[in-house]
């Protein structure tokens, strides 16, 4: 079979403006893998469950008000407190496909004209992904897509600045992909990253952290 026991799965992160299709990708990465017998799980963030991911929720239906800066750091506390099962899960074989992670931090919040270096600041020790597809689309062409709803952040000009931020973030490790192709076109790329990138860690990548 495909996997050894004592393999490491591999932590994969979607990233990219709002109507992207991180969500809708994910959900085809996640049946692709199960389908070569991979152990995977779909996680996102922010993850709303938590008491810190329900303040999260709150005032992102502009349901609460909160500093710039405490907003931020309750998106990387909630990162924080997955941590540990994050590792647990990796070590243990399993490979998650996670929509939105750190990296979705420094840059909305940087687009709210936040130091860059100290949005990065508290992201420093979480596990750095072995691989981030970005899903490049104009923020123009995202919002055709429709379906932006009343969240905060759902606005074409803000949208806007969060590419720009994204652009400074990007580096050599992010693999971009077109997401204004096709559904199946944008599936097929990734499957083949993917599954390069989850052999790679089962064959002993170490696991590492991000920006230390
Ligand atoms: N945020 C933050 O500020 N700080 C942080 O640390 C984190 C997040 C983690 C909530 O995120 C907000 O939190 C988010 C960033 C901020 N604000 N914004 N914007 P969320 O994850 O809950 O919500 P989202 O990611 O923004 O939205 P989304 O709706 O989940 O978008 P998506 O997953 O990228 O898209 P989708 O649902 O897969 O696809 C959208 C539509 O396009 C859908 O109808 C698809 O069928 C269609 N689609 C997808 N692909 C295609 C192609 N290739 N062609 C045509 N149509 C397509």
């Amino acid at each position: 079979n495909n996997h050894k026991s004592d393999s490491r799965g591999a932590l994969i992160v979607l990233e990219g403006l709002d109507r992207s299709g991180k969500t809708l990708q994910s959900r085809k990465l996640i049946s692709y893998l199960e389908g070569l017998s991979y152990s995977v799980e779909s996680w996102r963030f922010p993850d709303r469950n938590t008491g810190v991911g329900q303040m999260i929720s709150s005032y992102l239906a502009n349901k609460s008000e909160l500093d710039d800066h405490a907003i931020h750091l309750l998106f990387s506390a909630n990162r924080w407190e997955k941590r540990s099962l994050m590792e647990n899960k990796l070590r243990s074989g399993t490979t998650l496909i996670v929509d939105r992670y750190s990296f979705s931090g420094v840059a909305f919040s940087s687009a709210k004209g936040l130091d860059i270096e100290w949005c990065k600041a508290p992201e420093m020790g979480l596990l750095a992904p072995d691989l981030v597809l970005y899903l490049d689309i104009p923020p123009e062409k995202a919002a055709e897509r429709g379906g932006y709803g009343g969240e905060r952040y759902e606005q074409l000009e803000f949208q806007r600045k969060v590419a720009r931020s994204y652009q400074i973030l990007h580096d050599a490790s992010w693999k971009t992909i077109d997401a204004c192709l096709p559904i199946e076109d944008v599936e097929k790329q990734l499957q083949e990253v993917v599954l390069d990138c989850v052999t790679t860690c089962q064959k002993g990548k170490p696991l590492s952290q991000l920006w230390s």
